[in-house]
């Protein structure tokens, strides 16, 4: 009995420091909440923590009071007492961490139904993933970007998905974390609380830039989310060529391809535009409109000497439009002194 009260003495005393620590220090251990959800999250983390800590005592405290207490006074020989089993202990530790992993269950699957929650007016964004980029698109608006903007405030869904690769779509402030997987839409419920700047990382190694696929989320207040959806529907300024490189940047292009005639991933677009390119099979083909357009939705096809065949992304097509193709194309030719009469 007086071990009993010792160890269950000693267990208290490491729980409740574990909880003052836990209580002072877990708002550091993660960054801002900025999302309705994210305080569901915490709170469950939170209890989580508690849980966790008394586990952690439990375990220290039974094994810190053994080392010291059951020492084995010198010149004792003598072997310990033999146990068989204990049926009331035996139960007592099913039932218990069965019952706490239920509550769990249950407050978790209340909180999963209210943060999945659709709701009427519902903002849409079609996220799209590629090696390495993300592209935001709002239908509602008929508008595309490479940044994520969101009002505070609005109850936003996020329609993930991918067009090579797996990748994932993660705010830390925002707690919520989505896979992008080609070929599904994912969906994902968020409603910013926070202004401010955050960023989107992907949270699913996807290739050699995979810590670099970062692209900024700006929440904003309502009427500043109005004006930025207004000038971007405001026709566009300047030719083709022009917006060529907007539809290039939105689409993570120039991550792989430089226009100063350096080589990243892929080849420059500097000078190619009129010039013969030697492909990988041995033979040469000139790059006009067609051969341009072929190498971007059938990558795999003509594949350039010297380059990987699986690093561009093979579907392109689900995202580009014939516009855009176009536009790709002018802007591509515009980075070309070479005169293709000559
Ligand atoms: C993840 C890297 C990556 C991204 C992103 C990417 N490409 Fe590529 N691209 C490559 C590689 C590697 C090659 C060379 C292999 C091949 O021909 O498929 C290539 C080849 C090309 C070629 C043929 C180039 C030549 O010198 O003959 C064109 C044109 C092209 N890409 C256009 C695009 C456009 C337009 C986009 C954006 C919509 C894009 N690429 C996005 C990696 C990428
Ligand atoms: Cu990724």
């Amino acid at each position: 009995m007086k071990h009993i009260l010792g160890v269950i003495a000693v267990i208290a005393a490491i729980t409740l420091a574990a909880w003052v620590w836990l209580g002072r220090s877990f708002d550091q251990l993660l960054p801002l909440r900025a999302s309705e959800e994210s305080f569901f999250v915490d709170r469950l983390l939170g209890m989580q923590f508690y849980v966790i800590a008394f586990l952690f005592a439990l375990i220290i405290g039974f094994m810190l009071y053994s080392i010291f207490v059951f020492r084995r006074k010198p010149g004792d020989d003598s072997d310990g007492d033999y146990f068989h089993g204990n049926t009331t202990l035996e139960i007592m530790w099913t039932v218990v961490p069965l019952g706490v992993v239920l509550y769990f269950a249950v407050v978790g699957a209340g909180y999963l139904g209210d943060i999945t929650a659709p709701e009427s007016n519902e903002l849409v964004v079609q996220v799209t993933g590629s090696q390495w980029n993300w592209r935001f698109d709002y239908p509602r608006f008929g508008i595309s970007s490479p940044e994520l903007n969101l009002p505070k405030g609005q109850q936003t869904v996020l329609e993930i998905s991918s067009i090579d690769v797996i990748h994932s779509f993660w705010v830390p402030e925002f707690r919520l974390k989505q896979d992008a997987v080609p070929g599904m839409v994912h969906p994902l419920r968020i409603t910013p609380t926070e202004v401010g700047t955050y960023v989107v990382r992907c949270a699913e190694i996807c290739g050699k830039d995979h810590s670099y696929m970062l692209a900024n989320v700006n929440v904003m207040e309502q009427n500043a989310f109005e004006a930025w959806v207004r000038a971007q529907v405001a026709p566009p300024s300047g030719g083709l060529a022009e917006a060529g490189a907007k539809i290039a940047k939105l689409n993570g292009c120039l991550g792989c391809h430089s226009v100063d005639g350096s080589t990243i991933t892929g080849p420059t677009w500097l000078d190619l535009f009129g010039e013969e390119v030697q492909l990988a099979d041995g033979s040469t083909v000139v790059a006009d409109e067609a051969y341009i357009m072929n190498s971007i939705l059938n990558p795999g096809e003509q594949i350039v000497a010297g380059f990987d065949t699986v690093a561009m992304p093979a579907n392109f097509g689900a995202v580009l439009s014939e516009d855009d193709l176009e536009a790709l194309v002018a802007y591509i030719a515009s980075l070309s002194t070479h005169d293709s009469t000559e």
